[in-house]
């Protein structure tokens, strides 16, 4: 299969659910729905989503019954970028190869819209639709995952750690630690969401969790080379950025030969938690490929 062609088809499908479920621009209050449009319709990979779809298609569900669960996703995730770009944070000027938020509306604006996508992602679950398509002890399910992954024990906890790590030496254990919660979680929580979705069984589950933790990590480690061997056009935001604010990455720790073949690694064992799945799931083995050998 053209790995490309079906990422660009279901980011297609993803960023039309998306633009019908955002508040339109001429809504009041217009300055934050113009900021939340602003980013979420900036592009990026909507990586997250098309994990979900792919997913949830994987274990022989309806696509239709995904696209709430990875539109929240998708919201969840770009109301972390536009946080994480604040001065606060990692103070950045470019994103999706665009000036920040915060840079276009300023910082107040920039935190509401974070906020105001975040909760929206919440309130897009109890989706009148998907709760006449799936069962509700399914949907609390998916909502209590993708709580944890966001929150203290998930993504927000690995924000801080990361940002108390900042200009430390840490050991390997503690950068896994910051990378499963910060990046993995939510990239676990949109392959597990997509599985419940579709109605997976529990060992279909099981061996999807395994294929998104190995995925989360070989995700943030060909971020981490990215930051290093991408241009500025490739991954839409500056380069070198980790290296100057003294952060923790693989390659600062194992060094770049030994972070590529971790990554590869990973890639390895992500594909094998498929082998029980039949050619449904094709699209996750080739997303893992493309996960570790992408250029943006
Ligand atoms: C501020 C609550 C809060 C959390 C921030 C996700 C995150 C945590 C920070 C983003 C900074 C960063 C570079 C993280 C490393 C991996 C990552 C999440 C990259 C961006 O995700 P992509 O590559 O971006 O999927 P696109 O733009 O394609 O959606």
């Amino acid at each position: 299969m053209d790995i490309r062609e079906y990422l660009k088809e279901k980011g297609k499908v993803v960023e039309e659910a998306l633009d019908g479920y955002l508040p339109m621009e001429s809504e009041m209050p217009v300055t934050l729905h113009k900021a939340m449009r602003y980013s979420m319709m900036a592009g990026g990979k909507r990586i997250r989503p098309i994990l979900c779809i792919a997913s949830c298609e994987a274990v022989g569900g309806k696509a239709k019954n995904a696209i709430p669960v990875a539109c929240a996703l998708e919201m969840v995730h770009t109301y972390s970028l536009i946080h994480d770009d604040l001065p606060a944070m990692d103070n950045d000027d470019l994103r999706r190869g665009r000036p920040t938020n915060h840079k276009i509306y300023g910082e107040a604006v920039a935190i509401l819209a974070g906020d105001a996508l975040l909760t929206e992602a919440f309130a897009l679950l109890t989706d009148p639709n998907l709760r006449r398509a799936v069962r509700p002890n399914t949907i609390l399910d998916v909502i209590s995952d993708l709580a944890r992954a966001s929150g203290s024990f998930g993504m927000v906890g690995g924000q801080v750690v990361d940002m108390e790590s900042e200009g430390m030496e840490i050991d390997l254990p503690t950068l896994e630690y910051l990378h499963t919660r910060k990046t993995g979680a939510l990239i676990l929580a949109s392959i597990k969401g997509g599985a419940k979705i579709g109605e997976g069984t529990d060992e279909e589950i099981e061996a999807l969790t395994r294929y998104g933790e190995c995925l989360g990590l070989a995700f943030q480690i060909a971020d981490d080379i990215l930051d290093i061997e991408g241009s500025q056009d490739e991954i839409g935001k500056d380069v070198g950025s980790d290296l100057e604010r003294k952060k923790a990455t693989y390659p600062a720790i194992l060094g770049m030969a030994e972070s590529k073949k971790r990554a590869r690694e990973l890639m390895d064992m992500a594909i094998d938690s498929l082998e029980g799945f039949d050619q449904k799931a094709e699209p996750l083995r080739e997303i893992a490929k493309y996960v570790v050998k992408r250029r943006s």
